[in-house]
């Protein structure tokens, strides 16, 4: 049985209290490791080790920052398989995905924010006739908390790490309780590429614990969040009142919407993908998908189709598409979204059973599911599910497609499926969502601001907007 350790001040440590998580793996529904469940106690080490490193860290050289973040990124690729294997282990995820996608977005992480750093500049001002000229400071915050969920581990724990490391400040890091297990191996690889003792500081435990005593630890500056919408309202609740700042990445609830003049073959693919990639637990995920009525019955018809064709399995198999959900509470808190169909006079077109995996019978595997809707007005339609399940609905009218996708509490993200440039143009400018994808889905460029409007969340990630947050700008105004 694997038991994990916190890191902190670069060594593996056992909680102070001696208190121990059971960590669950999804593929079979065994314990197969257990997890610090760690307390303010570790968070006051974890704290210490990072504020005893800031004064060197923040004065380390940017080509020196910029080097060892870009060894992390070699190391990260040199033990692509293991940690791959690890990250599909502790989540679920198909083989496939953790591998060209996790783990190499991980690397890329460190890459992108090693280089980044080189080219992040601040502003002047020259304030003409008064002699003088102000010049902006852009200086680490200090010590940041970074908390991440369990969908994407690694991948979402690096993109909030790397640039706060870059930026020059020191971190107290809490992976999900859910999938801890690549998080915990970051720091021996932190250690090899020379990362400083105490920069980095890895904690585990659960959300109202160890998270909450990330948060309400009044010298920890900044909170970078990604997770679930009411635990980002719990966060900003505790952190505004000790004038945090704050970024937080929240759910999702996209819209996916098709026209009848987009390039067909491209949109069906790519709409299997948008809605279940990673068991469609990505904030991401196109779950409500709008079609025109034109071809919306050659729709419904190729998409069921395509989607009965996933293979659902073992996620070690590298052929296996849908894996296992990432736990029992959360599998049941998508059959219940399931079970909404009938109150809502929804129609379960495919999918909606749990799936029995032979030799992994208590695994949390459940069909991709399909359900056409009536009316957007709906739970189905209003609520992040999370899960392998995504909605149909036909439209009429650009503007039918525009109140469909703008009439939710969520704000992440939109697809668009149309050759029409006018209409394009029109609808990127009016979806009310942080991001809009043009006949694509989840090409990442990170260089761009990556985050949501209304209930998805506050602040950008992504390129310099994360340097930013990261960083504390000064004035500095000098007359001469
Ligand atoms: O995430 P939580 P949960 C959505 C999705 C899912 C729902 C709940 O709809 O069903 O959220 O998921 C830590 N103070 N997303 O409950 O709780 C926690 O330990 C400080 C969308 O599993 O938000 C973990 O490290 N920290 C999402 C992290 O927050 C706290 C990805 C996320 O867990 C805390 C995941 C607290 N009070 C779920 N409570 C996305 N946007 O991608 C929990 N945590």
């Amino acid at each position: 049985m694997n038991q994990l350790q916190n890191f902190i001040n670069g060594h593996y440590v056992n909680p102070i209290n001696n208190n121990w998580i059971d960590n669950i793996c999804p593929a079979n529904g065994q314990v197969y490791g257990k997890i610090p469940n760690s307390d303010q106690n570790d968070v006051q080490e974890a704290y210490t080790a990072a504020a005893n490193a800031f004064p060197i860290w923040s004065k380390t050289t940017i080509e020196e920052r910029s080097k060892i973040l870009l060894k992390i990124s070699d190391l990260l690729e040199a033990n692509l398989d293991r940690f791959a294997k690890a990250e599909s282990l502790d989540n679920g995820k198909p083989i496939s995905l953790a591998t060209t996608v996790d783990i190499p977005r991980a690397a890329s992480n460190f890459r992108f924010f090693g280089n980044a750093i080189t080219q992040f500049a601040s502003e002047s001002h020259e304030s003409v006739g008064h002699n003088a000229i102000n010049y902006t400071l852009r200086q680490p915050i200090g010590i940041v908390g970074c908390i991440s969920p369990w969908n994407l581990p690694l991948y979402l724990f690096t993109w909030k790490i790397a640039p706060a490391l870059a930026a020059g400040n020191c971190v107290v890091a809490k992976p999900s309780e859910i999938t801890p297990v690549t998080a915990y191996l970051l720091g021996n690889i932190c250690n090899e590429a020379g990362l400083p003792k105490g920069v980095l500081n890895i904690i585990h435990g659960l959300g109202a614990t160890t998270g909450q005593a990330i948060v309400a630890y009044p010298q920890i500056k900044a909170i970078s969040f990604t997770g679930g919408t009411k635990t980002g309202a719990q966060i900003a609740a505790v952190a505004a009142p000790l004038f945090k700042k704050l970024s937080l990445e929240l759910g999702g609830k996209n819209p996916n919407i098709i026209f009848g003049d987009c390039d067909y073959d491209l949109m069906l693919e790519t709409t299997v993908r948008s809605s279940f990639a990673n068991q469609g637990q990505i904030c991401l995920c196109g779950s409500r998908i709008f079609v025109e009525a034109s071809i919306y019955d050659r729709f419904k018809t190729d998409f069921i189709a395509k989607v009965k064709a996933l293979k659902i399995g073992d996620p070690s198999d590298k052929n296996t598409r849908i894996g296992a959900l990432v736990s029992k509470a959360h599998l049941e808190k998508v059959k219940q979204y399931i079970a909404l169909s009938k109150e809502e006079q929804a129609t379960v077109l495919c999918g909606g059973n749990e799936v029995t995996v032979p030799h992994l019978e208590n695994g949390f595997y459940l069909e991709p599911t399909v359900i056409e809707v009536t009316t957007n007005d709906c739970r189905l339609n209003q609520e992040e599910i999370f899960g392998p399940v995504v909605t149909l609905m036909p439209f009429k009218t650009e503007t039918e497609a525009l109140n469909l996708a703008n009439q939710v509490p969520y704000g992440l993200s939109a697809t668009l499926w149309t050759n029409n440039l006018k209409r394009t143009m029109r609808l990127s400018s009016e979806l009310q969502t942080g991001i809009v994808w043009v006949n694509t889905w989840m090409m990442r460029d990170l260089r761009t601001p990556f985050g949501g409007t209304k209930a998805s969340g506050v602040g950008r990630e992504g390129g310099f907007e994360a340097l930013r947050f990261f960083t504390e700008p000064k004035n500095v105004c000098i007359q001469y």
